[in-house]
């Protein structure tokens, strides 16, 4: 009783777009507390104005930065934004982390802003809620651009964005120029491609060489060479991100959205396979499966199996 009491309150705060309760919502969801299921069935097909664009790229590549210049600009407009950045486990690339937040701490006063880390994988605790539920609730609070942000460097991270109605692929000169967008399947998911950093050297190398490689696939798409450091270029990118929010109200946005709804029941899917495994539920399972396989009575291929049946 108390919990739906309490859940109604805050749909009711969340649907009004305030910040505290958007937070308190997210954390709900997160740690799957109490109600959470109610509060998502609540805030269902309440937004419907949310244009999601993922936003990923190799570590460094200055996803943040030109997330910040998204912002900037987006704000001038009088958009309402919300950035959710997922962090990366991994503590190669956690470093980022601080960086992003100081960053992005020049908003925090803006009350059009909300700005959000997000653990992409966690294991004790379960999931750290799905980035579907987040947009939804985001969405819900009338939210008109919802940036996520990735690290591009694995297929989960990738997976993160095909939630997105498009998705923005940073790389910068250097490293490796082709390596970098064919590697985790970038050239594959990429909508619009930006070559971050064109202030330093072997810029128009690699936008050659991505435009070429674009190219080649039987999908065209923009690659736009920008300098988020120096603010370069940068409208020409909002004005390509604004041709696909446009897309979307017109009969193509249909595909688009089909195209995310399909990304988020997948990923939905996914965190409750993922949760069924945090849960006392498999109880010792995994422990009694482990010896089995040490035994020889067990292939570990079908005790997995076995054990994601559970
Ligand atoms: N020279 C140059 N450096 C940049 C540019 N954009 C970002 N950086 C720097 O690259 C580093 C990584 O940027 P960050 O936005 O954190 O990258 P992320 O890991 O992709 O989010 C930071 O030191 C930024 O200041 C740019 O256009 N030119
Ligand atoms: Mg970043």
């Amino acid at each position: 009783m108390g919990a739906v009491v309490t859940t109604a309150v805050l749909v009711e705060q969340v649907l009004e777009g305030k910040r505290e309760a958007i937070a308190k919502a997210i954390t709900l969801v997160e740690n799957r507390g109490r109600g959470f299921e109610n509060l998502l069935a609540a805030l269902e097909r309440k937004g419907g104005n949310a244009f999601v664009l993922g936003v990923t790229g190799p570590p460094g590549t200055g996803k943040s930065t030109l997330v910040d210049r998204l912002i900037e600009r987006f704000r001038k407009r009088g958009l309402k934004v919300a950035v959710v950045a997922v962090d990366p486990t991994s503590p190669i690339t956690g470093g980022a982390l601080l960086g992003d937040r100081v960053r992005m701490l020049k908003h925090a006063t803006d009350r059009g802003v909300y700005i959000r880390s997000m653990a992409s994988r966690g294991w004790r605790g379960g999931l750290a809620g799905s980035t579907s539920e987040v947009v939804q609730i985001l969405d819900a609070a009338g939210t008109e651009l919802v940036i996520i942000e990735t690290v591009g460097i694995g297929q989960s991270d990738i997976e993160i964005v095909s939630v997105a109605h498009a998705v923005l692929v940073t790389v910068t000169p250097g490293l490796g120029d082709d390596i970098q967008v064919s590697k985790a399947g970038l050239l594959e998911i990429g909508d619009i491609f930006v070559v971050n950093k064109s202030d330093l050297e072997g810029a128009d190398f690699m936008l050659t060489a991505l435009l070429s490689m674009v190219r080649e696939q039987k999908r065209q798409r923009p690659v736009i060479k920008v300098s988020a450091l120096k603010d370069e270029g940068i409208d020409k990118l909002v004005e390509a991100v604004d041709g696909f929010r446009q897309t979307l109200t017109t009969p193509r946005g249909r595909e688009i959205k089909l195209k995310s709804l399909r990304g988020m029941i997948v990923e939905m899917a996914k965190n409750e396979v993922m949760e069924g495994l945090n849960e006392k539920l498999v109880g010792n399972l995994p422990d009694r499966l482990a010896r089995e396989v040490y035994d020889g009575r067990l292939d570990l291929r079908e005790a997995a199996r076995r054990l994601s049946r559970r």
